[in-house]
């Protein structure tokens, strides 16, 4: 079938097919730096293991080592993915010059120069993550450490990521999302479940009185709800940082990771949940497999459903901020990046090719058995014809033309990184 004869399929459905490629090409979607290198960033020690219960497995070769590996790495998946990719950067991605090193509270905007010159000479935005995690200075606890000196340590890394979130938002003249993670918790069950949460929010309130443009810097709280490690218990569970959003709207806007809820859960559902009262909210896209693995992101039912719910609740007009979120170091680190990123990109425009109003419909004259009867349907319309032409029209390759250049990619570069 020819992209025409697929585009009249749509059609017949009252789909524009055009305007649905026209929209997706102008969403920003964040790419993770961290798929490139396993999440181990050049500021510390690389033998040193990852830290705050997250982990990678697996050991294919071919890891990012310097910046120059991770950048060329990236390079090469953005010239095979479609849409408007921004970047996505960690703190700990800081690229030091002329032996110089600083710690995590000295940070400063001039250690991601080269990261907004490499983000301007392709076009792209920039979000940012203070990260505190795999660092000496982790009691384990950060911003919520009972021990002062460790905490006014993570509120400085908090109020310099601020400035540089500041710095790549002014440079790159694109709003920069600062997204605050830490895996503070406990092993086992703790005897004191208030005071962490209350030194954490104390943090928090630190942080965000660095002085910041809300509409150029949007500093986000991110959940979860255990961790490797933290099994007990989470200090920034579910409930306290959606409260912590919703007590400081004009500051931050909550972010959801669909890895960090319990498996039944779905963020999917949550998304219009949230939408009701916040204007803005932040997404991490992963696939979490019985637990918060950050498995590569498939074009799977709920990814298909949370894309729906982004696009249904107009979070495509800067109300949902998308970003990626997800490490396997067991395949091709540039195959990980790209699928997931190009499954993404098939969710939205999936969504993009619903009749919702007409489904919508349905649903308010209470006419059930056709609104299953039409949403079913939908499943085997030509879906990869228009994905295809939609690539192409992005100048990238289709479905079935870009692992040969992954394969090449592997044989000619990764492979001598012994
Ligand atoms: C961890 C969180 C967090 C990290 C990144 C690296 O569970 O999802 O977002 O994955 O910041
Ligand atoms: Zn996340």
């Amino acid at each position: 079938m020819s992209y025409e004869e697929a585009k009249k399929r749509y059609e017949a459905l009252g789909i524009d097919v055009e305007a649905a490629m026209e929209k997706l090409k102008t969403v920003p979607v964040s790419l993770h730096c961290w798929q490139g290198d396993d999440v181990r960033g050049f500021d510390t020690d690389p033998s040193k293991p990852l830290t705050g219960g997250i982990q990678t497995t697996g050991n294919y070769p071919g890891r990012a080592r310097t910046p120059e590996e991770l950048m060329a790495d990236i390079d090469k998946v953005l010239s095979l993915i479609p849409g408007q990719p921004k970047m996505n950067l960690h703190a700990s991605y800081a690229i030091f010059e002329n032996g110089e090193w600083a710690d995590r509270d000295k940070l400063e905007p001039r250690h991601f120069k080269k990261w907004v010159e490499f983000c301007k000479e392709r076009g792209l935005g920039c979000d940012f993550n203070p990260t505190f995690f795999s660092h000496p200075k982790c009691d384990p606890l950060t911003l919520s450490s009972p021990h002062e000196e460790t905490r006014k340590f993570w509120i400085e890394h908090g109020k310099a990521s601020i400035r540089i979130s500041n710095y790549l938002a002014e440079e790159l003249g694109q709003m920069c999302t600062m997204n605050i993670w830490t895996g503070d918790g406990f092993k086992d069950v703790p005897a004191d479940r208030m005071g962490p949460r209350v030194r954490y929010k104390e943090s928090i309130d630190e942080i965000l009185s660095e002085p910041y443009d809300f509409a150029k810097v949007k500093p986000c709280v991110e959940s979860k709800v255990f961790g490797i490690g933290v099994e007990a218990y989470t200090v920034g569970s579910a409930e306290f940082a959606l409260s912590y959003a919703a007590a400081n709207k004009e500051k931050c806007i909550p972010l959801m990771d669909n890895g960090h809820y319990h498996p039944t859960e779905v963020v999917s559902d949550k998304i219009p949940a949230l939408l009701t009262f916040f204007p803005e909210i932040a997404l991490h896209i992963t696939r979490p497999i019985r637990w918060d693995s950050d498995h590569v992101v498939l074009f799977d039912d709920e990814t298909k459903e949370i894309a729906k719910e982004i696009v249904r609740c107009g979070g495509l007009d800067g109300r949902v901020h998308i970003a990626l979120d997800y490490f396997d170091a067991s395949i091709n680190r540039i195959s990980a990046w790209v699928v997931g990123y190009r499954n993404t990109q098939k969710a939205l425009l999936s969504a993009l090719l619903t009749p919702a109003d007409s489904l919508k419909a349905l649903q308010d004259t209470d006419q059930f058995t056709e609104l299953m009867v039409r949403q079913e349907e939908l499943k085997t319309l030509p879906f990869g014809e228009i994905w295809n032409e939609y690539c192409h029209r992005c100048g990238v390759p289709g479905d079935g033309e870009w692992f040969e250049q992954v394969k090449d990619y592997e044989k000619k570069v990764l492979v001598n990184r012994k």
